[in-house]
């Protein structure tokens, strides 16, 4: 028998113990001999890491098992290309889906050490802005539980996203440092690397009879190295892969200009190549621009792609059959240039035939869209494109021809039909639209929602969807729910458990069985008993963070995400300054009290997000400190959101905000993960709202305001907010007290721009909508004095959102784009 034989024979003869005299076995092992520290001597990161290595080796036995059988049967994978995986800490992910917790957290205790101080210690590993790279954190997971072998592709990013620190009321930005004491999750692949070309030139080779060959000669070169971690599903029977691509210079250093003496330019290549990776752009829904952007965007693209290509002819042929086996999902337009870059390896590098390329490549990619906002679509001046990537500009071109060619023959398109399906821009100083090659160099093109799609084939897709009726569809986003309810909420997990058994853990559509429950008293006390000592636990958090204390039985009303317009915070925070001067006026009200929470990053360059976050804070000091509320409402801005904050936050809710201006969140994820953990949702008719206004029943759900009809229309008719601000005495002097300084006294004119921002235009429909969330948040301040209709409401929550698992997201895609069978 060989050695590997043997060791195979053995891993799988012999599986791992895993209770708690071997886990502590194991982890002071680690201690000792990977770590070379005593029990005595380990201070708690130590212990962290012991504990990371300890659990990890389980999951590379899955990994190795996993990755061979997939091997073994041939079986089609999912390659999943994101500019950003949005993962969060994985020691407690890891644990819980192996279910190791208890085992561990016992080994643990036999030295004084409690498991979730050690899980704090993890940094997270935020390589995303928000929805976008969390989503593909969830399905990551998602693919790994339902069983479908994938890889995620994406950049290893040295700085993830920001860190946020609120002074003097404005944000700043400091860098964050993941890796800094490195990193147990990842292995270096240094055999797998691939060169990365830039710039230079493209000539021709002809040969008699035969087509024109093209060589693309790139001035640059960088190297692209993988860096692996694997992604353990739920209960650990599938393990997958995050293959994430750093970038290294070919030359570390030139020692011939070093030898010159011009040691700073000895390294000035080396500086370059490594910048590709270096940092995530902050830029959310907003189209970034820069030249290094469309660096890593093609970096990435096309060292996942000569990677796909590598190990389809270890086991085929011929890349003939590459759509059999592997499909490619773009997230977004961020990896487009894969379209050019796969036609580019196919033709020019591997000589297959240009028509039939065109049908692989076709056939292999499929690309989710994720927002129909016009400053959010990737354009890139041809320019910049040809002199970065001559080639790939060239094969642009080429597609094109083809495109148009085929929409004139085809379906009589003419002049304008045409100039809005080109894949350049010829109106805006010739630009390359990657939203058009995404949409053309794949068979299926889909949006995150029902509304959101419909849109898409209405608005920015429009004449593409003519022209490939067949192309677009539906998919509705998810989130996982083992990180959303059964680690972030293990109170609520267990009172489940109580009630209706362990089978949601495995089918989380199962929840439904609460539903009955939502009638009985004593389980509607428990739920509140869990929510309660949820919020108990932000409350401590709040306090330790911003030393501001707040009454746990207030209404947590809480709006945690992108700062972004058109997520409108701005008309949460001009409620709260209507509710406060409301207290002021009327003290004889029995007024419900109210925490309103808020947190969420802007992008460092978007003025107006960064002037609402310093609104809220602003509007917080004066609140909180005036003696005449009587702590009946209270504002709260906490600073630097991320994974980790949200798994405290989303338990604890009872109120969650959804109120972007309708026709504008493409989907929404947060408004998901709120509502599985019993908040009620106060939102418009938006994004994935829509489904969960169908799942929930409108009894369980506050929708409210215009909707995206109506928005468009208003907008075409050139609405202000003058009309509606005038109508409304609550909303003027709101506005009025915002404008003229009275919470910003040091600098009075500070928000008048913002103000006069809603009065002369109201493209976000602040004013329009107003009146409406008020009465709605209104309606909410009555249902607070009933709470066993309050609390029924809550449960039927927790119990009818088991359809937006991330799960049931990820077989539909198997089902109808990928054509995987999942097989767990
Ligand atoms: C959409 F276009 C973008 C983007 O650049 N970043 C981002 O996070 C979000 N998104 C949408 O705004 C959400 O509505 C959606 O739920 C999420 O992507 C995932 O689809």
């Amino acid at each position: 028998m060989s050695v590997t034989a043997q060791k195979q024979r053995t891993l799988k003869s012999e599986p791992r113990r895993n209770d708690a005299d071997t886990l502590a076995l194991e982890i002071v092992e680690k201690l000792t001999y990977s770590l070379g520290k005593t029990t005595d001597a380990a201070r708690l990161h130590d212990w962290e890491q012991a504990t990371a290595l300890a659990v990890r080796d389980r999951i590379i036995d899955q990994w190795l098992t996993s990755s061979r059988k997939a091997r073994e049967e041939g079986a089609k994978r999912v390659c999943y290309l994101s500019m950003e995986f949005l993962i969060g800490r994985l020691l407690r992910d890891a644990i819980s889906n192996l279910g190791l917790t208890e085992p561990v957290s016992e080994a643990l205790a036999r030295y004084g050490v409690e498991l979730d101080l050690v899980e704090l210690l993890e940094p997270d590993a935020a390589l995303g802005n928000g929805g976008l790279g969390r989503l593909a954190a969830c399905f990551m997971e998602s693919m790994a539980s339902v069983g479908i072998p994938a890889f995620g592709y994406g950049i290893r990013y040295v700085h993830g996203f920001f860190r946020q620190e609120i002074v003097d009321g404005a944000q700043v930005e400091l860098p964050e440092t993941w890796l800094d004491h490195g990193n147990p999750w990842e292995f270096e692949r240094r055999e797998r690397s691939f060169e990365i070309g830039f710039g230079g030139k493209v000539s021709t080779l002809e040969e008699p009879g035969k087509a024109t060959r093209y060589v693309w000669r790139p001035a640059e070169r960088v190297l692209a190295v993988a860096y692996d971690t694997p992604v353990i599903g739920w209960r650990g029977g599938h393990a997958n892969t995050l293959r994430l691509w750093g970038a290294h210079p070919l030359d570390p250093i030139l020692l011939d200009t070093f030898n010159s003496g011009d040691h700073v330019g000895a390294l000035v290549e080396s500086n370059k190549a490594e910048a590709i990776t270096r940092i995530l752009y902050p830029a959310d829904s907003h189209q970034a621009g820069q030249e290094l952007r469309l660096r890593q965007e093609f970096f990435f693209s096309s060292a996942s792609l000569q990677d796909i290509i590598r190990r389809h002819l270890t086991t085929n042929e011929s890349l003939s059959n590459l759509a059999d086996k592997v499909s490619i999902q773009l997230n977004d337009t961020h990896p487009a240039v894969s379209v050019a870059e796969l036609m580019r390896l196919l033709v020019d590098v591997h000589q297959m035939d240009w028509d039939e390329a065109w049908a692989v490549t076709r056939a292999t990619f499929s690309y989710t869209n994720h927002t129909l906002l016009p400053e959010a679509l990737e354009t890139w001046p041809v320019q910049l494109f040809e002199r970065l990537l001559p080639r790939q500009m060239q094969i642009i071109y080429a597609i094109n021809a083809e495109v148009i060619r085929g929409a004139r023959a085809e379906r009589d398109f003419s002049g304008e039909a045409v100039s809005a399906i080109s894949l350049i821009d010829e109106n805006n100083g010739r630009r390359v639209r990657m939203g058009q090659i995404a949409f053309v160099g794949s068979h299926s093109v889909n949006g995150v929602s029902g509304l959101h799609t419909e849109l898409m084939k209405e608005t920015v897709f429009g004449d593409l969807h003519r022209l490939y009726p067949e192309r677009i569809q539906n998919k509705t986003n998810g989130v996982t729910p083992r990180r959303w309810l059964l680690q972030s909420n293990p109170g609520l997990t267990g009172l489940i458990s109580e009630a209706i058994g362990d089978g949601f853990r495995d089918d989380i559509e199962k929840l439904i069985e609460l539903d009955p429950l939502a009638q009985d008293a004593g389980f509607r006390e428990r739920f509140a008993a869990v929510k309660r000592a949820n919020k108990e636990r932000l409350c401590a958090q709040i306090e330790d963070r911003l030393a501001t204390s707040i009454d746990p039985s207030a209404i947590f009303d809480i709006q945690v995400k992108r700062i972004h317009e058109y997520k409108r915070q701005f008309l949460n925070v001009i409620e709260a300054v209507a509710l406060y001067e409301q207290i002021r006026a009327h003290p004889e009200i029995d007024w419900t009290p109210r925490v309103k929470i808020f947190a969420g990053k802007a992008a460092p360059s978007y003025a107006q997000a960064k002037e609402i976050i310093r609104l809220a804070g602003d509007v917080s000091r004066v609140i909180n400190s005036d003696p005449a509320v009587r702590n009946l409402l209270k504002v709260v801005f906490i600073p630097n959101y991320n994974v980790s904050l949200a798994e405290i936050i989303m338990p604890a809710a009872d109120i969650s905000e959804q109120i972007s201006t309708a026709g504008l969140e493409a989907s929404g994820t947060g408004n998901m993960k709120f509502a599985l953990n019993g908040a009620l949702t106060i939102g418009t008719l938006d994004g994935a709202n829509v489904e969960m206004l169908e799942h929930l029943g409108e009894e369980n759900i506050f929708i409210f305001g215009l909707k995206a009809g109506e928005v468009a229309e208003l907008r075409r008719n050139g609405h202000t907010g003058r009309g509606a601000i005038e109508e409304q005495p609550l909303l003027r002097s709101a506005l009025d007290s915002i404008a003229s300084g009275v919470f910003c006294q040091d600098e009075p004119g500070r928000y008048s721009g913002l103000v006069d921002a809603i009065r002369d235009r109201d493209w976000w429909m602040i004013a329009a909508d107003f009146k409406a969330y008020w009465d709605t948040q209104r309606r909410l301040d009555a249902l607070w004095g009933d709470r066993a209709h309050w609390d029924a409401i809550a449960v039927r929550n927790t119990a009818r959102m088991g359809w937006f698992s991330s799960d049931r997201a990820i077989r539909e895609y198997a089902r109808d784009i990928w054509h995987t069978p999942p097989s767990a």
